[in-house]
């Protein structure tokens, strides 16, 4: 339906155009707000379970309906040929997070269809941060599939999405609609 395959090279040379930019700022977007936008959840605190499947660009489904303070398990898909992010967070937590899926593109970790572990190894060594791994996000390689057990806060205005460059921008994401 909605391949980009141009865009997500389009934004893979604005990354690699970044490169020059001498104090790119990291953003520790998933953990300093970790209140706000709720906490990682307990297995056995789970009320339900939701699928959510990813494609090229794309979720399914568009958005997503939960309580204040339910703990949900996401079992997330990766349906698609390219990698992408199941993240949730709010839309200015997001837009921090883009600059370190960037950095992680032009390190070569973030390919469009694989996730580099050499090179993130060799990221880690280099500049002391390589993968991150997040309790509010999975990042997945096509055909594989993850979880993330979240307990959501109230009066949040949340989406999920996926910060793979230019997966976002061309329509990966999703609001969580919370209710009492
Ligand atoms: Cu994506």
């Amino acid at each position: 339906m909605k391949k980009r395959y141009a865009l997500y090279a389009a934004a893979a040379v604005i990354a690699l155009s970044l490169s020059s930019v001498p104090d790119l700022v990291f953003a520790d977007a998933g953990h300093s707000k970790a209140s706000k936008t709720g906490s990682p959840g307990k297995a056995s605190d789970v009320s339900r379970t939701i699928n959510v499947t990813m494609s090229d660009n794309f979720y399914e489904p568009e958005s997503i309906a939960v309580k204040e303070g339910e703990t949900v398990r996401f079992v997330v898909k990766n349906a698609g040929e390219f990698v992408h992010e199941f993240n949730i967070a709010t839309a200015e937590m997001h837009k921090a997070h883009a600059p370190e899926m960037m950095m992680m593109v032009e390190h070569g970790v973030l390919e469009a269809d694989r996730i580099n572990r050499e090179a993130a190894k060799k990221m880690q060594a280099s500049m002391g941060h390589g993968l991150h791994d997040a309790p509010n996000s999975v990042l997945l390689e096509p055909g594989k599939t993850g979880e993330v057990i979240w307990t959501f806060p109230k009066k949040t205005e949340l989406e999920f999405a996926c910060n793979v460059p230019g997966h976002y921008e061309s329509g990966m994401v999703g609001k969580i609609k919370l209710s009492h």
